[in-house]
């Protein structure tokens, strides 16, 4: 069995706390295998990037290089997460194009594959992740790297006419065909992915998922929707319930329902959109007022970035003019929180929750979605409220599919929800559970691996 090497950005080290559920997988891959997980080390240094620190536990080793202010600045900051991100994200508007970003993501990028490159055995498998890292195949190519290669993109892939608006697209995007295997959470990133290439790439895409790039490489793409360890969440759910803070908050809501929504503080996750439809949804249905309250728990993310920061004072107002137009004495109808917890009491506020709100404006696949289905009491489940442009819509045709943008329509959405029969609500979630448990993460890791090795 060949040796599994996985590429990131970040590494999620062996006794991390908080490791998110690609994290999970990721070690799992790792352990089956035995491997290596390549990425930054988390550290800014004064000086030169590059110093590289190893760490071996079991049958997987960790190495991690330290970058330093200014290349993480140019390479993660600027352009993957203020050029990058938002063109991926469909938000042209927020796309801020600078040549010395684009410079440094590029020196970044071949600074990984040089110190990757002398990690590497000849028969080990690799498997890149995220836009952070596109052209990494490419560098490693250059290098004389002949190893399988495989790339995950987390986020989506937009339209052709959009990915051209950047400035030497053709260079950023057709280095992809330096990989074996790419893959894309839905058939619609798929396709829009294809068209790129035949529209503006001068290449081919065959039926079969063959690609053929302008220069006659040949390689391989896939939808492969990423998903959760549904069981385990479950678990998790349940035994949540006895958690203080889960008692904590089920008292303080009294008689109340609970809707819920759980987002990095991001502006692809539509939360300016959704504070406005509760508003609306507040405003045309007053017999409602008092018994429900909308939590939003909203982490901080990015904070270096303008956009986000603007992002967070824009919530902090909405939130404020909601509550001070609608709250009463003894009723707050906004609660915003912009904390992080743990899985084991997360999952126990999503089973609290009569409703959960995901209704991101653009969203690869969106997790939570599915940890909100996962964790739901089976004699009572909530209903989700999904927007269409999540990845996770293709999947999960029965919760209350939403546009976004439509304000009116995701307060109605708010208040069929709320108005829901029992029986309806377990149909729906019986039918989204089953589809949760067959089509889990581990399904995921090991259907993009068999197709890459294939
Ligand atoms: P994200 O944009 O981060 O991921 P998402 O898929 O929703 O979005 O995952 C977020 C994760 O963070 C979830 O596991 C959630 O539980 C956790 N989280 C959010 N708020 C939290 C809080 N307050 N406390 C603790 N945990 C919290 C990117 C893409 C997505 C894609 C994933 C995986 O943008 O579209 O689904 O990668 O491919």
């Amino acid at each position: 069995m060949s040796r599994l090497v996985v590429v990131s950005n970040r590494v999620a080290m062996p006794h991390a706390h908080r490791a998110g559920g690609l994290a999970v997988a990721m070690r799992a891959a790792l352990k089956e295998s035995g491997g290596l997980w390549f990425g930054w080390s988390g550290k800014r240094v004064h000086g030169d990037s590059g110093e590289l620190h190893k760490l071996d536990d079991g049958n997987t080793s960790y190495c991690t290089m330290d970058l330093s202010f200014e290349d993480f600045d140019h390479y993660y900051n600027g352009f993957a997460n203020r050029t990058l991100w938002p063109l991926l994200h469909f938000r042209l508007d927020l796309v801020d194009y600078r040549r010395d970003t684009h410079e440094g993501y590029r020196r970044v990028n071949a600074l990984f594959a040089e110190k990757l490159a002398s990690q590497l055995r000849e028969d080990d498998i690799v498997w890149v992740h995220d836009y952070h890292l596109i052209p990494l195949a490419q560098r490693l190519r250059d290098l004389g790297v002949g190893n399988r290669i495989g790339f995950f993109l987390h986020v989506p892939m937009p339209s052709s006419d959009l990915l051209a608006a950047l400035p030497n697209h053709e260079v950023l995007f057709g280095s992809l065909a330096a990989y074996d295997l790419i893959g894309f959470q839905t058939e619609r990133d798929l396709d829009r992915f294809q068209s790129y290439v035949r529209l503006y790439g001068g290449g081919r895409a065959f039926a079969d998922g063959r690609m053929r790039a302008a220069d006659g490489r040949e390689f391989r793409a896939g939808a492969f929707p990423i998903s959760i360890d549904a069981d385990l969440i479950a678990r998790q759910a349940s035994a949540a319930v006895t958690r203080a803070s889960v008692q904590r908050l089920r008292e303080s809501l009294g008689s109340r329902v609970l809707a819920i929504g759980v987002d990095r503080l991001d502006y692809s996750k539509g939360l300016p959109d959704r504070f406005r439809a509760f508003e609306r949804f507040l405003d045309r249905f007053p017999e409602i007022h008092g018994q429900m309250t909308y939590l939003q728990l909203a982490p901080v993310s990015r904070s270096e970035v303008p956009e986000y920061q603007a992002l967070r004072r824009e919530l902090e107002g909405l939130a404020g003019h909601i509550n001070g137009r609608h709250a009463a004495p003894d009723w707050t109808p906004v609660r915003y929180v912009n904390r992080d917890f743990s899985h084991g009491v997360l999952t126990g506020f999503y089973r609290l929750a009569q409703l959960g709100l995901v209704t991101p404006l653009r969203d690869g696949m969106n997790l939570v979605a599915k940890e909100f289905v996962a964790s739901q009491d089976p004699q009572s489940p909530g209903v989700l409220v999904l927007s269409r442009f999540a990845g996770a819509a293709a999947e999960m045709k029965e919760a209350l599919l939403v546009n976004p943008y439509d304000l009116d329509g995701v307060a109605d959405a708010i208040a069929h929800a709320h108005a829901m029969p029992m029986e309806e609500r377990k149909e729906r979630w019986h039918a989204l559970h089953r589809r949760l448990r067959r089509h889990d993460i581990t399904l995921w890791r090991r259907k993009f691996l068999e197709a890459l090795e294939a």
